[in-house]
């Protein structure tokens, strides 16, 4: 299996760009669960130690259906599938600019979640219209273990997140013990008291908000995403739901500028604009750097050749 590493504003994407499984033709959300049935070994394989490490995101390269798209991608990471990733999409586009794949300019990439529109700007900055991005719930109460009471929003930007303002401590890095503590045990009240997305869905990631370190942005969070790890980039998908839910509050209109800062310091330049039926579409830009090319080989007599999944 071929790959390419690359990291956005901190945070790693590993892109199958050869080799990966045969998932047939088809909608990719299809695909994707096809991958997930019958190849949740490759996914492993991929992001995994040994060959990988659990903040690590996959992305795997597939003919799109829609031939307006210049791509198509999955996206995985060390215990599941992702809906969209807006840092992989942003790595990707500089991916396949390595690649001679795409030029500076417009494209649009099939994700499970819809299409989205990347704008590859030079070879290092990338700005992606997101999906339609929306609040579901607003100041849901969670009783959490240790934190006491903890409200926070429900929104959507690709992915779940529960949104909150309540830092156990300041959004600093010394603290991201402390912080994925607190964020697992959020997580851990949504799910027993049944906070959930729209339809049921399980609320994956937790995003916790506090001032930012500088005058260079507006806002810093601390995101927890599904296995474990925490975001070195601000989350595109977490940013855009972060819009979503400034937009219903009318705290920030269409057009106005928002620079979310992640844990680590690295920023995500943000607005989002409404569309013909009044949907939220975020933008989102930031810098990807590629890191590597690599083959990953298996070795039939190794006992972790799928990979150590935690
Ligand atoms: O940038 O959307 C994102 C993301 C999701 C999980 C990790 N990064």
């Amino acid at each position: 299996m071929r790959v390419i590493d690359s990291h956005t504003e901190g945070e790693p994407t590993r892109i199958i760009v050869d080799g990966g499984p045969d998932l047939g033709s088809g909608p990719l959300d299809q695909r994707r669960q096809r991958f997930a049935e019958a190849f949740d070994h490759i996914r492993s394989f991929t992001v995994n130690e040994p060959r990988g490490y659990d903040a690590l995101v996959g992305a795997l390269l597939c003919e799109p259906c829609d031939p307006s798209c210049a791509a198509g991608l999955i996206f995985f990471n060390n215990v599941g599938f992702l809906g969209m990733c807006g840092h992989a999409t942003i790595g990707a586009a500089v991916t396949l600019a390595h690649l001679g794949r795409i030029a500076p300019g417009t494209h649009r990439f099939e994700t499970p979640v819809g299409a989205v529109s990347v704008d590859l700007i030079d070879k290092n900055y990338v700005s992606i219209e997101n999906v339609r991005s929306y609040r579901h719930l607003k100041d849901v109460p969670v009783d959490v273990e240790g934190l006491g009471v903890v409200t926070g929003d429900v929104g959507w930007g690709g992915n779940w997140f529960f949104l909150t303002d309540a830092a156990p401590c300041p959004l600093v890095s010394g603290n991201i013990p402390e912080l994925t503590r607190a964020a697992q045990s959020i997580q851990t009240a949504l799910r027993t008291s049944g906070v959930t997305g729209a339809g049921g869905a399980d609320i994956d990631h937790i995003e916790i908000f506090g001032p930012p370190q500088g005058p260079e942005a507006n806002s810093r969070s601390f995101v927890l995403c599904p296995g474990g790890a925490y975001d070195r980039s601000p989350c595109g998908t977490g940013t855009s739901a972060k819009l979503a839910c400034m937009a219903a509050d009318g705290t920030l209109r269409a057009g106005d500028r928002w620079v979310q800062e992640s844990i680590i310091g690295s920023r995500f330049d943000a607005s989002y604009r409404l569309d013909r039926e009044g949907h939220i579409i975020p933008r989102i830009g930031g810098r990807a750097f590629i890191c590597g090319e690599a083959t990953l080989h298996e070795d039939p007599a190794d006992p972790f050749r799928h990979g150590i999944a935690t």
